[in-house]
């Protein structure tokens, strides 16, 4: 198991649009299991590829108290929407913005598990909302893109400086890690 890093917006990485996974192999469940890791570490409640710099369709989920119930999905597809509800997001590759973004608050889905073998699942409320979070990293999407350019703007700026300084940190100046 590894801890992967996890992009951070802008970075154009995030905008690469995730590949079907062609059969659920060794290779898959590494990389599910490193996800998890890596979700558990940050900590988050879901996890996409697209986010670690893998264009797979890969989503890592787990919205449990004791981090004990993940839900992989492997070629996620959404079978059906309803209904509507504003909810705060955040996001690891956005870290330290949350905003209110409306999104369909049930949703059926098919997808592959860990196993390899396709189910279909229900979800409501923040689970319906935390894997339309998921799909949309898979299609380079990113929850900010639902907000205002102005805001959007802002948020860019604001993360350009950070993730700058956190790949050059200015000589002399120590980064406490
Ligand atoms: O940890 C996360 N919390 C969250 C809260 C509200 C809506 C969506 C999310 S997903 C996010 C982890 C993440 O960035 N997944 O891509
Ligand atoms: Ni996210």
């Amino acid at each position: 198991m590894a801890i992967l890093d996890i992009l951070s917006f802008p970075d154009p990485r995030l905008r690469n649009k995730a590949k079907p996974v062609a059969r659920v192999g060794d290779a898959v469940r590494r990389l599910i299991d490193d996800m998890l890791e890596t979700m558990y570490e940050a900590p988050g409640i879901g996890l996409a590829a697209t986010q670690v710099n893998v264009a797979k369709r890969v989503v890592v989920i787990d919205l449990s108290e004791e981090k004990n119930q993940p839900l992989c999905l492997v070629n996620p597809e959404i079978l059906e929407m309803d209904g509507a509800e504003q909810m705060e997001e955040g996001c690891l590759s956005v870290p330290g913005v949350y905003e209110t973004v409306t999104r369909a608050n049930h949703i059926r889905l098919r997808a592959f598990g860990r196993d390899g073998a396709p189910f279909e699942m229900e979800a409501d409320d923040l689970l319906a909302v935390c894997i339309q979070h998921e799909l949309d990293h898979l299609e380079g999407k990113l929850f900010v893109d639902y907000l205002s350019s102005l805001k959007r703007q802002r948020i860019r700026k604001k993360l350009e400086k950070e993730n700058r300084q956190r790949e050059a940190p200015e000589a002399g100046a120590y980064q406490v890690i």
